[in-house]
């Protein structure tokens, strides 16, 4: 079997909503600022500049590249809680991720901004009783409404999904 370089622990997986999934997911998304943090410790600019696979993200695009996407996603968990239905807003990640604060703006910067901004998300998701996870935002990339639930899915998987691509570029350089 080859593996696509770019899905190291394969693409994201729905699964119906159960209190166990839901805790599992929550504690993936608070540790996923110190799995990031573990994944990069020791790298120097070099390697910070080194993409993951070719034509792919540099290692520093990448972290930034959680730090932009979860800001994205706190705002659409958020506007999902207090509005009805409300249109998210998508963006152009791969524009995000050559502009000038991505590209030379230290990593650690974007750790901090994680580990603050994972702990107000995790949270916030805490609090979700059953129904509310079940409230929808209407996703202009998808074309659909999608519940809360399900978005959520995709970011217990994103992070991870990025530290595997850091992981997976120091056992292959040997780092
Ligand atoms: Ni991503």
């Amino acid at each position: 079997m080859t593996l696509d370089p770019r899905y190291p622990i394969g693409k994201y997986q729905v699964a119906p909503y159960s209190d166990a999934q839901k805790v599992l997911w929550i504690s993936d998304l608070r540790h996923l600022p110190k799995d990031l943090e573990m994944a990069v410790q020791n790298l120097d600019k070099a390697q910070l500049d080194t993409p993951y696979r070719e034509g792919g993200w540099k290692v520093q695009q990448l972290v930034h590249h959680i730090a932009d996407s979860h800001m994205n996603a706190f705002a659409r968990f958020k506007l999902g809680m207090t509005e009805d239905v409300p249109a998210v807003k998508a963006y152009d990640e791969n524009a995000w991720s050559q502009s000038a604060d991505v590209l030379e703006t230290p990593i650690n910067y974007s750790m901090t901004l994680l580990h603050a901004l994972h702990e107000r998300w995790a949270n916030l998701l805490e609090s979700l009783t059953a129904e509310q996870w079940q409230r929808k935002v209407f996703h202009p990339g998808r074309n659909a409404e999608v519940s809360l639930w399900d978005l959520f899915a995709v970011y217990a998987w994103h992070g991870k999904h990025h530290v595997a691509h850091i992981k997976t570029l120091r056992d292959q350089k040997g780092w």
